[in-house]
């Protein structure tokens, strides 16, 4: 059975975004595939963190995920740091990569311009990655577009380990949703929506009650020419509102086109579609927030089946590389 694995860092509640372009997927996925999905709180702690703040949003968004769909009898859902395999197997790769290739990653340079405190962990993040990836020999990687370049440079570690030392880890490969891959912030349409941004009027939390939806799809900026067409680099903001609707109505942007020909209907329309799309979601987040340890429970599960593969992965990785028996 083809063996997925894709991550989600405890930065901030679920978005839109987040859920069309991977959540939803993931859904979908788990019930075909052998999936794995991580919340990657190592990775958020490469910015600093208020004490204490961690623990809590990594329970919140692991609460959130199963709102959105994931289902723990379906696929294996655990928080990163619960695995130490998975730091471990990240020293082995940090030592893989060049400091050439870090330095090309867009996210990091993305990243480090809005930072004041720029941590080497920052720097090394995609080793991290890397390790979450290779430890469970996932074939598929569902990822946003914003995720390939990462993805690449996993490929190109794992076939350096793999050529220095001996055969070890697989390939794997980024899947990217065609629909919905890349939602914009409704306020800055060249900008992906993001939890970091901190543009609370662009994004569109996936607790956001239905007056909030409706208020920021309503005020979501657009252009003047008035002609309803998708053209992301023409026209990004009434191209981001035809995703959307066609993204919540399975159907493609260019053809969602083809219904309007003013901006006003066109939002509407996609507010309604957003908040239909989120009630269910809401409705099975309040349950799950009401037994925090009913989602401890499950997250212990998760993280013994996870340890079961990765502990296994790093063994051959160590054996591999030479590393004197213990
Ligand atoms: P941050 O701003 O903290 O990096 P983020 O909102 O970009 O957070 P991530 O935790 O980096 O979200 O990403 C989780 C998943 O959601 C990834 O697979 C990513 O590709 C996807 N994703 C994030 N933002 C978007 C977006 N605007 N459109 C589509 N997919 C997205
Ligand atoms: N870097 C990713 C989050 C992430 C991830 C992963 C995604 C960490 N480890 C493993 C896929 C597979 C991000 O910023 N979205």
């Amino acid at each position: 059975m083809t063996r997925v694995l894709s991550g989600i860092q405890p930065s901030g509640d679920l978005h839109l975004g987040n859920y069309l372009g991977a959540i939803r997927v993931w859904a979908q996925l788990q019930h075909t595939t052998d999936a794995f999905y991580p919340v990657v709180d190592l990775h958020a702690v490469t910015v600093p963190q208020k004490p204490g703040a961690i623990g809590t949003a990594t329970l919140r968004m692991s609460q959130m995920l199963m709102a959105a769909g994931l289902d723990p009898d379906a696929c294996t859902i655990f928080v990163q740091s619960h695995v130490h395999q998975h730091s471990e197997c990240a020293w082995l790769l940090e030592c893989t990569v060049s400091f050439g290739e870090l330095s090309r990653m867009t996210q990091f340079k993305d990243k480090s311009d809005r930072q004041e405190f720029i941590s080497a962990g920052l720097f090394t993040y995609p080793a991290l990655q890397a390790a979450d990836i290779l430890l469970y020999d996932a074939d598929e990687v569902p990822v946003g577009d914003d995720q390939r370049q990462h993805i690449e440079l996993t490929r190109d570690i794992a076939e350096r380990f793999n050529s220095r030392y001996v055969p070890t880890f697989k390939l794997p490969k980024a899947v990217v949703p065609a629909a919905g891959a890349r939602v914009m912030d409704l306020q800055h349409p060249t900008n992906k929506m993001s939890k970091s941004l901190d543009s609370p009027r662009g994004t569109i939390d996936l607790l956001d009650d239905p007056a909030d939806v409706t208020r920021k799809i309503k005020s979501a900026v657009t252009d003047s020419d008035g002609e309803v067409r998708y053209d992301i680099a023409a026209k990004p903001g009434v191209s981001n509102l035809l995703s959307i609707l066609g993204a919540a109505s399975d159907r493609a942007p260019e053809q969602v086109a083809e219904d309007y020909s003013m901006y006003g209907p066109l939002k509407a329309d996609t507010a309604e579609a957003v908040v239909e799309l989120l009630r269910p979601i809401q409705a099975r987040f309040r349950e799950l927030e009401a037994d925090p340890a009913e989602t401890s429970r499950l997250l212990a599960v998760g993280a013994t089946k996870a340890q079961t593969v990765a502990s296994a992965t790093l063994q051959r990785a160590r054996t591999n590389l030479g590393l004197l028996q213990g």
